[in-house]
């Protein structure tokens, strides 16, 4: 319970929500461009979804417990680097790349950290490019520069995601081993859906 205190202290510190959420809008504005700006040259729609979220307490509480960090401010700092989330959901694999370079190419982007678990899947069978990046957000104190995790997936592997989190978070240890082998089995489908599904895009347009 005292660690619980100590936790909320820092993740519903109003200061650190609200440059929190300004950093989400920031990205998602800059998603938004993106998107815009791509589905026009491409010809199809790039960005099926966007969602959003900060970090709920309960969340980092798991986090830092599954890693074995103490619930201090500094472990938040050095260790949680999605405090702030943006996923955003592309129909095409290709796509996810697209938009990842574009968006990393903006000069007030610095990227901290790309993890592609697209090319090296997680043991789990998680599928997913995360971008770290710090995006700047100008305060009438000056600017700061917010961290954001960036979450880019195909339609496919969201909803493995989902069905896995779901699984993973809500049910507990006994029963992820139990369904985890079989969920694996359904992450090498959707990998080969994706590349279907890009593959079929590619004929349709050379029509
Ligand atoms: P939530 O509820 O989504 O916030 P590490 O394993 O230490 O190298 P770390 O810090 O855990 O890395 O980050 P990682 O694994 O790169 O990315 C963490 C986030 O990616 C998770 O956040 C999930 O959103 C997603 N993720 C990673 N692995 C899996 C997986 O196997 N299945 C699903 N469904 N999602 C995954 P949180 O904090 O775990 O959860």
């Amino acid at each position: 319970e005292q660690a619980m205190a100590e936790l909320v202290k820092y993740t519903e510190n109003r200061d650190s929500l609200l440059k929190a959420q300004c950093a989400i809008n920031l990205v998602k504005s800059k998603l938004q461009i993106i998107n815009s700006e791509l589905s026009l040259a491409r010809n199809h729609s790039v960005l099926v979804s966007m969602q959003d979220r900060i970090k709920t307490t309960e969340s980092v509480y798991q986090k830092l417990k599954r890693k074995n960090l103490p619930c201090t401010g500094k472990a938040i700092e050095e260790n949680i680097t999605d405090m702030a989330g943006v996923r955003a959901v592309c129909a095409f694999e290709d796509d996810i790349y697209r938009v990842s370079a574009i968006l990393l190419k903006q000069p007030d982007i610095k990227l901290a950290k790309k993890k592609d678990y697209i090319k090296n899947p997680k043991k789990s069978g998680y599928r997913s490019l995360h971008l770290i990046i710090h995006v700047p957000v100008y305060l009438s104190t000056g600017v700061e520069w917010i961290k954001v995790e960036v979450q880019l997936r195909t339609s496919a592997m969201n909803f493995w995601a989902d069905l896995d989190h779901q699984l993973r978070y809500k049910k507990g240890a006994k029963e992820a081993r139990l369904i985890g082998k079989e969920l694996k089995e359904y992450a090498d489908r959707i990998k080969e859906l994706d590349e279907h599904m890009v593959e079929m895009r590619k004929k349709i347009e050379a029509m």
